[in-house]
Parts: C-alpha cells; sequence; structure tokens
C-alpha cells in the first residue's frame, strides 16, 4: 500500500494511526501542502485525489481512497484485527456521530484550504486566521468533551468507547494535538484530555501524531 501523506496533516495522521494499530506496513509518499511548495493542488497530485488534500491511499489492488473516514474503515473492513469499531449498532453510530463531529465540524473549516480563503479576503489581517482556528477548534473540542461526558457517565471507559484504543479515538487524539498548536490547553475538557494522556502512552497514536505540533 502507498499512502499520499504529510507529516504535519490531522487527516492524514488518522490513517496513520489506524495502519499502525493493525500493524500494516505501508510506502508513504509525502505531499507539500502549505507555503509556496504547495504540491497538492498540482495536477500530478490531483490526478490522485481530484479534490486536491491528503490523505490518499493506494491499496494493494490499485485502488485509490481518498478521506480519512473512507479509507480506516477500509482498513478495518479488510484487516479487521484489532476492530476499531464497537459491535453493537448504537454504540457504532455513537462512535460515527463523534468522528463527524470532529471530520465534519471542526477539522474542516480549519485546513489550509479554508484558512488560506479567508485570510485572502478583503478586510482580513494576520489576527483573522488565528482568532478563526482558535474559535471553531474551542467550539467543536467543547462539543466532543460534552458528548464524551455524557458517554462515560453511563458507561465508564479508558477510552473514547470502551477500554481499547478505536475509531473515535483515532479521530480525537489528532484534533486534540490541534487544539494545543493553537493555543489552547486541554486541561478545560477534563474527558478529552484524559483519554489524550492516555492515547499519547501507544507508540501508534503518539509516533504518527506528533508532527501535527510542528506545523
Ligand atoms: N475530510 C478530509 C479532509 C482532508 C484534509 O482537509 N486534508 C488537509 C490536511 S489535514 C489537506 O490536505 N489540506 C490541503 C488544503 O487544504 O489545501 C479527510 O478526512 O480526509
Amino acid at each position: 500500500m502507498k499512502l499520499y501523506d504529510a507529516a504535519i496533516s490531522s487527516a492524514a495522521a488518522r490513517v496513520r494511526i489506524a495502519l499502525a494499530l493493525k500493524s500494516l506496513a505501508v510506502e508513504r509518499i509525502p505531499v507539500e501542502i502549505v507555503g509556496a511548495g504547495a504540491e497538492n493542488r498540482r495536477p500530478a497530485y490531483l490526478d490522485v485525489n481530484p479534490q486536491g488534500l491528503v490523505p490518499a491511499l493506494l491499496t494493494d489492488d490499485g485502488v485509490l481512497l481518498t478521506q480519512s473516514l473512507a479509507i480506516v474503515e477500509y482498513l478495518d473492513e479488510v484487516f479487521p484485527q484489532p476492530p476499531l469499531l464497537p459491535p453493537d449498532a448504537a454504540t457504532r453510530a455513537w462512535v460515527r456521530a463523534f468522528v463527524l463531529a470532529v471530520l465534519a465540524e471542526t477539522h474542516a473549516i480549519v485546513t489550509p484550504r479554508v484558512i488560506n480563503r479567508l485570510s485572502s479576503l478583503p478586510g482580513a489581517d494576520e489576527t483573522t486566521a488565528p482568532a478563526w482556528r482558535r474559535h471553531w477548534t474551542e467550539e467543536g473540542i467543547d462539543a466532543l468533551e460534552a458528548l464524551l461526558a455524557r458517554r462515560h457517565a453511563a458507561a465508564p471507559s479508558r477510552f473514547c468507547v470502551g477500554d481499547a484504543p478505536g475509531l473515535a479515538d483515532v479521530f480525537l487524539f489528532p484534533q486534540a494535538l490541534n487544539a494545543g498548536r493553537v493555543g489552547l490547553p486541554l486541561a478545560r475538557w477534563p474527558h478529552v484530555e484524559a483519554i489524550a494522556v492516555r492515547l499519547a502512552e501507544i507508540p501508534a497514536f503518539r509516533d504518527n501524531a506528533q508532527a501535527i505540533l510542528q506545523r
């Protein structure tokens, strides 16, 4: 398998973490996504992913997959051990809702293409992008904290769901690191912080997401 990847990308980190949890080898193909040297909007990469985003995964069968959630669910279906989704339908739905709260409601509105466009609008100055990033990250993680607090009041667990890391953790951890990067200490979100601390002890998480802080 080949992973089109950027070390600083939290979306790509989700896939790297899932691959590591499943002990799967992958060839990483770096794609620059920021600054003047950005490659993700050039024709060569648009041939890989017409959306111009990382990650993308080329499977051993030659199929190109895009979107981190689709890729991680593909890996979980094809390489089921250890499972990333819980066995019962209602808990799976909770996990997918949590993951979408990260992916669609938080990360998607602070990604480079949105920030670049925002920064180029009339009236934007050097304070606009940091304030935007901070606002949506804060609101997004407030919601994740509330979802976890409600879930753990009914079913306490070491990780988001259960006592082994799963899909919700794969999406939470890079987003929690993003909060630190924009100057929001996790201490204000006790459930998120406690889980992030436990996940940081697991090499699959720690080693595949740390680069996000270098952005
Ligand atoms: N929903 C997508 C988001 C992918 C995404 O936004 N990737 C970012 C890096 S974290 C990217 O490639 N951004 C390039 C850009 O915005 O130009 C996924 O989960 O894969």
